[in-house]
């Protein structure tokens, strides 16, 4: 299959799982339900379920068992975002293209949408709780409650002290402020890059990987937490607008530190370059493990597209 269909391929498998996970628009109280669909099916890149399941593969070829993970791991993004364009956090009117939540289902009904996505993401990660089918059949029953468990705590840390909320803090502290490099860095590998890497590593633990082997994906995945940042902050003034979705300027507008403030364009391309080549480099050690190559192939191609993506 050509890596596009591949991609293609694997998302709607995500977007399917999600559409069984997530309770229907008529279900009562339907205002949430609603508005939980509104921000998940709002068009995301489903670049963390992809993460997820292409390191998988280079473990086992049964990567239907990370779909529920998968699925848990775009709902805390989604739910991040919620909130981060809340009137209290970045006060955004659009992401996605659209409307953001607060705006079209007013600020209590976001916050809770945000709450619910975080909460049933762990619902899901726990298994067992809904009708089995294919998209849950094999995590539920290949999966022991050890790796579950396992996986459960790096995803928490990720999304939370430690990780995503701590780096948001950090972020929410800093603004109108001069940073150095180090905080920024600290802010962006917490506050982006923690989700990212998790994505990864939990990918591969669920797929069978050695605690050696989840260290060198923890690690790769790093690399493209830090390049995913670099190219946001790059699309954040050079990106085009009708693409990414959201209107482009607002780092600057809001006086947030990025690293376009301390690199500058042009050296965020060439560290962008660096970054994908150490996360190329960081794979050597499995190379020789007995994984598909063409496994290895997809899950380099995924790193270029996160890497050089243009929205
Ligand atoms: C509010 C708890 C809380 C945390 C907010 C992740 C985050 C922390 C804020 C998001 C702000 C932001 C735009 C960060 C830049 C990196 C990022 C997460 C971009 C959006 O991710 P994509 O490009 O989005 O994967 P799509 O829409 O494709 O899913």
């Amino acid at each position: 299959m050509k890596f596009q269909d591949l991609i293609e391929d694997r998302i709607r498998s995500v977007d399917a799982a999600l559409n069984f996970y997530l309770p229907g628009e008529n279900v009562y109280p339907q205002t949430i339900h609603r508005a939980i669909r509104y921000s998940v099916f709002a068009g995301g890149k489903r670049m963390r379920p992809l993460l997820a399941l292409f390191t998988a593969e280079l473990f086992n070829p049964d990567w239907k068992r990370v779909l529920p993970a998968s699925c848990a791991l775009e709902l805390i993004h989604t739910y991040s975002l919620i909130h981060d364009d809340l009137p209290a956090m970045d006060n955004d009117d659009y992401r996605r293209g659209k409307p953001t939540s607060h705006k079209v289902f007013g600020e209590g009904t976001a916050i809770l949408a945000g709450d619910a996505l975080l909460t049933y993401a762990f619902k899901i990660l726990a298994g067992h709780t809904f009708t089995e089918n294919d998209f849950n059949y094999s995590y539920n029953h290949n999966v022991t409650s050890q790796l579950k468990l396992k996986v459960i705590s790096d995803i928490s840390r990720a999304a939370g002290l430690g990780g995503m909320i701590s780096g948001q803090v950090v972020d929410m502290e800093s603004e109108c402020k001069q940073v150095d490099e180090a905080t920024l860095d600290y802010i962006n590998m917490h506050k982006t890059g923690a989700l990212l890497a998790v994505s990864a590593r939990a990918g591969a633990m669920l797929g069978g990987c050695s605690d050696e082997e989840a260290h060198i994906i923890s690690v790769f995945g790093t690399y493209l937490g830090k390049g995913f940042q670099l190219v946001d902050d790059l699309l954040d003034v050079e990106g085009n607008e009708a693409r990414i979705g959201k209107a482009t300027g607002s780092d600057s507008k809001q006086g947030k530190a990025t690293y376009i403030s301390i690199y500058g364009s042009e050296k965020i391309r060439y560290l962008r370059d660096e970054l994908y080549q150490k996360a190329l480099e960081s794979l050597e050690p499995i190379k020789n493990r007995n994984i598909g190559s063409s496994n290895l192939m997809n899950i380099r191609e995924l790193a270029r597209t996160i890497l050089y993506r243009d929205h």
